[in-house]
């Protein structure tokens, strides 16, 4: 059978996963970091190692604070080594410029241990210097799900409500957490995996993992 190259890669999804797509808002957005000097929370999904990586969202980062937190560890095999995941990570931030990328500044978020959670909200608090927070990454990387840890120790000390819309002059839609009366930390939109079945809007939910990874 003779396919055309879109109908060939809807029968062959994930064949070689495509660095996650950005919109030029959300380019914009991170304009404004940059600007700003805020501080960048960067989730990479362990699950979906590479669709986590975008150059020019990475380029437009460098020079800022950055925490890295790796989620899903929960779900690696039992047997993977937390220092050697944590330096993996670390040196593919290497890679792309952030030389003071370090293993022992990586955060590994298991989602049922709260005390990642609150390791990296120590962090950030340390980091930010009264600035903005952004928490960016892929689609379903686990931004909402860290926030959500996140806010249940979260005190809001601002005369300003937690809110959800559109961030400043775009369509893009981010919760906005007071974490004083002049700053935010932002969860923005997931940046897409355009040939992942996770970049498709209905996507099979049996294609998720749930449980630990079990290699063979
Ligand atoms: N097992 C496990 N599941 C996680 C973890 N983080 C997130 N998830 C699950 O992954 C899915 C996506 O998580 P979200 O927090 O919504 O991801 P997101 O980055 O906010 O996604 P978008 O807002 O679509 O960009 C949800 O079903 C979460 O329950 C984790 O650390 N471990
Ligand atoms: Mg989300």
């Amino acid at each position: 059978m003779i396919l055309c190259h879109e109908c060939y890669e809807e029968l062959h999804p994930n064949e070689a996963p495509a660095a996650a797509d950005v919109s030029d808002e959300f380019l914009s957005m991170l304009r404004d970091a940059k600007k700003e000097g805020a501080t960048i929370v960067y989730l990479i999904d362990l699950i979906s190692f590479e669709c986590s990586f975008n150059k020019e969202v990475l380029d437009l980062i460098v020079d800022l604070p950055v925490i890295i937190i790796a989620s899903k560890w929960d779900l690696m095999p039992k047997e993977t080594e937390v220092e050697h995941t944590k330096e993996y990570v670390a040196h593919r931030f290497r890679a792309e410029g952030f030389k003071k990328a370090k293993g022992t500044d990586v955060i590994l978020l298991d989602y049922n241990n709260s005390a990642d959670a609150t390791l990296a909200s120590g962090m950030i608090k340390k980091k930010r210097q009264g600035k903005n927070v952004y928490v960016i990454g892929a689609k379903g990387a686990g931004k909402s799900a860290f926030l959500t840890s996140f806010l249940r120790q979260f005190k809001n000390t601002s005369n300003r409500g937690i809110s959800i819309g559109a961030y400043k002059n775009t369509s893009l839609e981010v919760w906005q957490i007071p974490l004083d009366d002049n700053s935010y930390i932002y969860d923005t939109p997931g940046t897409g995996v355009k040939n992942s079945f996770l970049g498709k809007n209905n996507y099979p939910k049996e294609i998720v993992i749930t449980r630990r990874l079990t290699p063979r």
